[in-house]
């Protein structure tokens, strides 16, 4: 299909968020564990695996709208993942927050380019500077661009799927509600010309 029409579609579901019934982005070999060298996902759903010697895999992800991203892995790995913005700053990570040893996280975000990385427990994201935040919770105010993904322990292999989804920060009123309140602000118009 496409690139610009699966991207469409994935913006839509994620502003729907729905969840799509079977379309993945799988990756493709191994992903690249530095930001700048991301896969470009184009689903909401995301497969790939982490091999031997795998320090993490980086998923350029772009949203045509803000609201509530959240972000579940289900899988064989131990899975930590952290989100970082199209600037590489470093946002939030998780470990275990979803079900068994599963990685979830919810985050506002605006619309536009973000970076997912997914790595097996324990994740480090290391910034230009050489520092390094263990994914998990919201990254430390003031540490940068990161420009790297990696793994300190010992690598456990398997497989991985990442979701995302995106909740509207503000529903938007329905427009037969809108057109609903419209009718009735005219009709007490109406009554009150009666009434004078
Ligand atoms: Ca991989
Ligand atoms: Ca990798
Ligand atoms: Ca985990």
């Amino acid at each position: 299909m496409n690139s610009n029409l699966r991207i469409a579609g994935m913006v839509l579901m994620l502003a729907c968020g729905i969840s799509p019934a079977q379309a993945a982005y799988m990756e493709s070999g191994d992903a690249s564990n530095f930001l700048a060298a991301a896969q470009m996902a184009t689903d909401a759903v995301i497969q790939g695996n982490i091999t031997e010697a795998d320090e993490g895999d980086v998923y350029k992800v772009v949203f045509g709208t803000g609201g509530t991203l959240s972000i579940g892995t289900a899988g064989s790995i131990d899975a930590q993942i952290g989100l970082f913005d199209a600037g590489f700053n470093a946002l939030a990570g998780d470990d275990d927050s979803g079900s068994d040893l599963n990685a979830f996280l919810s985050y506002a975000i605006n619309a536009g380019t973000y970076y997912i990385g997914i790595g097996d427990f324990a994740m480090l994201a290391i910034n230009t500077g050489n520092q390094a935040w263990l994914m998990d919770g919201l990254a430390p105010a003031g540490f940068g661009a990161v420009s790297y993904i990696d793994n300190q322990t010992s690598i456990m292999t398997g497989d991985y799927t990442l979701s995302l989804s995106m909740q509207p920060l503000n529903p938007v009123p329905e427009p037969a509600s809108l057109a609903l309140l419209g009718a009735g602000l005219a009709g007490l118009g109406m009554l009150r010309r009666k009434a004078g």
